[in-house]
Formats: C-alpha cells, sequence, structure tokens
C-alpha cells in the first residue's frame, strides 16, 4: 500500500461518519442551500460530530454559501482546506476568495533539539522512534534521549528501537531524573555535531503539577548544555481523545510553548476533524500525521492531501509522494 492508500484507508471511520450524518455530499450546490435546507444542518452536524468544532463549523458554512464550486462536496473540500491553515494565512484567503495551493508543513526542525511531550499512551515513544528513521532516511544523524525515568521500562524500549535503528540512545536510570538525561543527551549531541537529537518524556507523573513542572525543568537544562535549544517542542495528541485531547493540549502549550503537533492513530477515530481545531485553537503547526504502527505510518501532513483523501478524491500524480 502507497501512503494515499494507508491515509485514506486510516481516514476511513471519519469518512463514513460524515456520510451517514450529511447524507449525499455529491449534491448540488444551489439545492442544498434553496429547496434543501435539511442538508445544510445535517452537514452542520456532521462537523460538529466529526469535532470540527464550533467557530470552524460556521466559518465553513460561510465559506460553502459563498463558493462558487458547482457541488457541495468540492466546496466543503476548498473550506476545510482552508480552516487547516494557520490564523493568518486562512484569514488571508478567506478575504480574497480561494484556496492556497501549497500546503506541506515545513518539517525540518528549526535547530537540532526536538523536546517530545504528551500525556501517556499517546504515542510518544514510538513516533520518536519513526521521527528518527523519517530524518535518516533524509540524511540526516539522528540521537535519542530516553527522558521518561518514570514508567520502568521505558528506557528500554527507547533502547530498543535505538538498536534496530542505528540511533545512539542517551539512557538515565529507572526513577532517575530526567532532566539529568535530557542534560547529558544535549551536550553529547553537540559534542558529536549530531543533527537531531529527540527527547522522550515521561506522559504521566504522580499529579499533573509534577509533570508540567518537570517539562519546564528539562527545557531550562537543555537550555544549559546547548544555548538556544530545544528549538522546537513537540506535542503528541491521540487523534481518538478528540476535544479531551485537546484540551490537555492546551495545559501543555500553557507551561512549555509547544511549536508543532503530531496527531497520531487517525486510523482509529472517526474525529479526524480534530485537527481543525488543533490548527485553530493552539495556533501551532500539525507537522506529522500517523494512521497506524509502522514506520511508514507517520508522514508529513499536508493540509489538501489530508483533505482529499478523506473525501477519497484522487490526488494528482505530480503531487503524490
Ligand atoms: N493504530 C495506531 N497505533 C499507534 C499509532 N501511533 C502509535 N500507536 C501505538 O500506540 C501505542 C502506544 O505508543 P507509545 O509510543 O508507547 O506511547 P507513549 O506516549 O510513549 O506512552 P507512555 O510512554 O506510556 O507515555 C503503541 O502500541 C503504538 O504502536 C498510530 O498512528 N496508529
Ligand atoms: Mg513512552
Amino acid at each position: 500500500m502507497t501512503w494515499l492508500e494507508r491515509l485514506r484507508d486510516g481516514l476511513s471511520k471519519t469518512r463514513k461518519q460524515l456520510n451517514d450524518s450529511a447524507g449525499n455530499l455529491g449534491n448540488d450546490l444551489r439545492d442544498v442551500f434553496t429547496n434543501r435546507l435539511d442538508s445544510i444542518e445535517d452537514l452542520e452536524y456532521a462537523l460538529i460530530a466529526a469535532d470540527v468544532g464550533r467557530a470552524a463549523t460556521e466559518e465553513i458554512l460561510e465559506d460553502i454559501k459563498a463558493s462558487d464550486k458547482s457541488n457541495l462536496q468540492e466546496a466543503l473540500m476548498e473550506a476545510l482546506t482552508l480552516q487547516l491553515e494557520p490564523d493568518a494565512r486562512r484569514a488571508q484567503f478567506r478575504k480574497l476568495g480561494f484556496s492556497p495551493d501549497a500546503s506541506r508543513t515545513v518539517v525540518d526542525p528549526k535547530g537540532h533539539v526536538v523536546m517530545v511531550v504528551g500525556v501517556n499512551g499517546v504515542g510518544k515513544t514510538t513516533t520518536i522512534a519513526k521521527l528518527g528513521e523519517y530524518y535518516m532516511g533524509r540524511g540526516k544523524t539522528v540521537m535519542f534521549a530516553a527522558g521518561d525515568t518514570f514508567r520502568a521500562a521505558a528506557g528500554a524500549q527507547l533502547g530498543v528501537w535505538g538498536e534496530r535503528l542505528g540511533v545512539p540512545v542517551v539512557q538515565g536510570a529507572d526513577g532517575g531524573d530526567p532532566a539529568a538525561v535530557a542534560f547529558d543527551g544535549a551536550t553529547a549531541r553537540a559534542a558529536r555535531g549530531t543533527d537531531l537529537l529527540f527527547i522522550d518524556t515521561a506522559g504521566r507523573l504522580h499529579n499533573k503539577h509534577n509533570l508540567m513542572e518537570e517539562l519546564k525543568k528539562v527545557r531550562r537544562v537543555v537550555d544549559k548544555a546547548d544555548p538556544g535549544e530545544p528549538t522546537e517542542v513537540w506535542l503528541v495528541l491521540d487523534a481518538v481523545t478528540g476535544q479531551n485531547g485537546l484540551a490537555q493540549a492546551k495545559k501543555f502549550h500553557e507551561a512549555t510553548p509547544i511549536t508543532g503537533v503530531i496527531v497520531t492513530k487517525l486510523d482509529g477515530t472517526a474525529k479526524g476533524g480534530i485537527l481543525v481545531p488543533i490548527v485553530r485553537e493552539l495556533g501551532v503547526p500539525i507537522k506529522f500525521i500517523g494512521v497506524g504502527e509502522r514506520a511508514e505510518d507517520l508522514r508529513p501532513f499536508d493540509s489538501r492531501e489530508f483533505v482529499r483523501a478523506l473525501f477519497d478524491v484522487d490526488v494528482p500524480q505530480a503531487e503524490a509522494r
């Protein structure tokens, strides 16, 4: 299976949910707004049910009303793509009345150190392994630091990945100080001149306050070891948790400003619309999305590709990666 096939497959639950609630999206757009008012309410319901969020749903309906597309699905696809653009760009494009044609996220970290955060079980550790593979495939050298010392065997899990991928892993003792592991990792990265260091972190501590304080400390200590780093803090969010995950994300964002989001497990949910409020409410770009457990199931996020896959529409060959 190619990535696009996996993506379409992964989004099938969300697609089914949209189709079941919104009826035939192939409807003629004029019909929808004149004599078939019902379907606009159905569409509104479908978007809310897919976790697109109220504010975005309202804008989408406005954009569809103003659209010159001939059928509902085309208008909806364009409006949704726009909702996946960062605020400033979205406002600009809405004013001009058209969709952006280039929508691929820049995924190369600004600097060298990426801290990976998120609650337990969302997929942080496996995502770090997939990211390692992705960047190595692009000619970068990579290191990992096993900063989750809270959960027994978390370090070992990352160690196994490191061995499999040939990536050096800086380890600490189980129950040891995660900031010390991060400090050692950042120091070693700078000394060796490795391109990228990914720091794994705990997803759970005795309480939330401790976790947030620990993440702040890890950040401070990395900056001490390698001034200016970490340049990136990526939050891993499990799409299955929908709006709850978004609420968690805001907590993390307050404690340690995040620079990117990675959304995993899109294959396991009908709420793939959650990407919209993530972009709108966090104001942070989505870097990667995951639709499965294998390394190839994690890819840079591309809003147009995502929306087309969601509606099972072909992506022109030249654009397919
Ligand atoms: N179906 C599916 N499973 C995924 C995806 N990404 C990760 N997983 C699975 O989610 C499970 C948890 O992944 P971990 O990487 O251990 O999660 P974590 O956030 O590090 O968890 P803690 O260390 O306990 O905080 C694993 O079984 C992964 O294979 C995805 O995109 N789709
Ligand atoms: Mg983990």
